[in-house]
């Protein structure tokens, strides 16, 4: 990484205004709930994109990006449309749309967010883009109206029916906690979480197996999502309780929208039972929640692959409490809690796991609960 300064001065041959930094996220707990009006709990990771800004006068936006080389992506604020411009710009572009912001800028962008491996590239993006618009033209936004607006990048702009919990976990978590997002209720809460003061971390495995939300298959999990609702005649999956399954199956009367509905509806639950067990440090309890939440995941959502699931039965050979898929699913990255000395034999045991099925091979690094985006310059 150059760091996003570097890129600017580079491309536009003076100094940017101000440098913001937007971190990714891992997803603990809670998938595809959000859109759901559940329960998610993610946390920030140190993993960020850097936006070096210089407001203009002309409202011209022009936008480089070191992951892009080559590309300068240019429109007048005038101009701005969902669709134009397309691709990585997109998720820039659609920014000052989402945020009524009048004035034209240069900006670049560099990221160490890996793309496409479910650890939330698009919303490091658009939440560092969105704090230094929002502070460069003194916009006035609270950082939970930025998660809404940006969200709104990725919905309206971009095209992609994605949920609140990307947004909200890189503009309000901090260092050393998960944020719990309760959807229905609109309300958010620190959790403390640090598993290295009980010998523990968090490791990621990147499966390498690319996903994107645009199209295809997350869209048609929320569809189904939404069609169950309909069918049992709730606002969202959120008003069914787990006591209240098998009776809603039966209504349902349809395998896949069952299968759906059942991943929903006990994720919630489990996202609360990982909180009280994080809450009394029970580790173990923590680890074999997430077990669980994989294998719900994998076989009732169906939105696992099989580079992923090798990884998740690996680690929990190589002896993790416990190791799930995380993020939006069909591809991406699985994440486990490991004891620290246990490390390097789990990365082992999915090295060798990959190399003799002939995956690409995997990239793995260990997260740490980190700060949330923040201005570096
Ligand atoms: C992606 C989406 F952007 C989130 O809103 C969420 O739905 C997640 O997939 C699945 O939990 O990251």
């Amino acid at each position: 990484m150059i760091g996003a300064a570097s890129a600017f001065r580079k491309a536009f041959g003076y100094d940017p205004d101000g440098v913001w930094a937007a971190p990714g996220r891992v997803n603990l707990i809670g998938e595809h709930t959000d859109y759901n009006e559940g329960l998610v709990l993610p946390f920030a990771i140190a993993e960020r994109t850097e936006a070096a800004i210089a407001a203009r006068p002309d409202g011209r936006i022009r936008v480089c990006s070191a992951q892009n080389p080559g590309e300068l992506v240019e429109v007048d604020v005038t101009e701005l449309e969902p669709g134009r411009p397309d691709g990585w710009g997109a998720y820039v572009a659609g920014v000052p749309w989402a945020l009524d912001c009048a004035g034209g800028f240069d900006a670049a962008v560099d990221s160490s967010v890996p793309v496409g491996s479910g650890l939330s590239s698009s919303a490091a993006l658009m939440c560092a883009v969105g704090l230094g618009l929002n502070e460069l033209f003194d916009l006035g936004l609270s950082r939970r109206e930025l998660a809404r607006r940006t969200q709104r990048t990725e919905n309206d702009y971009v095209g992609a029916p994605t949920g609140g919990m990307d947004q909200i976990a890189s503009l309000l978590a901090t260092r050393g906690h998960a944020i719990m997002f309760d959807v229905r209720a609109d309300t958010t809460e620190l959790v403390p979480f640090d598993p290295s003061k009980a010998g523990l971390a968090v490791l990621v495995v990147d499966s390498m197996v690319r996903h994107g939300h645009a199209g295809g298959e997350y869209r048609d999990r929320r569809a189904d999502c939404e069609e169950a609702a309909r069918r049992l005649g709730v606002h969202s999956l959120r008003e069914v309780a787990v006591a209240d399954l098998p009776a809603a199956e039966r209504q349902l009367d349809n395998e896949r929208l069952s299968k759906r509905a059942r991943h929903i509806v006990t994720e919630n639950e489990r996202v609360g039972q990982v909180a009280a067990a994080l809450a009394t440090s029970r580790w173990d309890q923590v680890g074999a929640l997430l077990t669980e939440a994989h294998v719900s995941y994998r076989d009732d959502f169906e939105a696992s692959c099989e580079e992923v699931d090798a990884a998740v039965e690996a680690l929990l050979g190589a002896g993790a409490l416990g190791a799930r898929l995380t993020g939006g699913g069909f591809g991406g990255a699985a994440i486990a809690l490991v004891p620290i000395d246990t490390v390097a034999a789990a990365r082992t045991a999915v090295a060798s796991r990959y190399a003799e099925a002939s995956y690409q091979e995997p990239t793995m690094f260990i997260v740490e609960p980190s700060e949330g985006a923040q201005r570096i310059a």
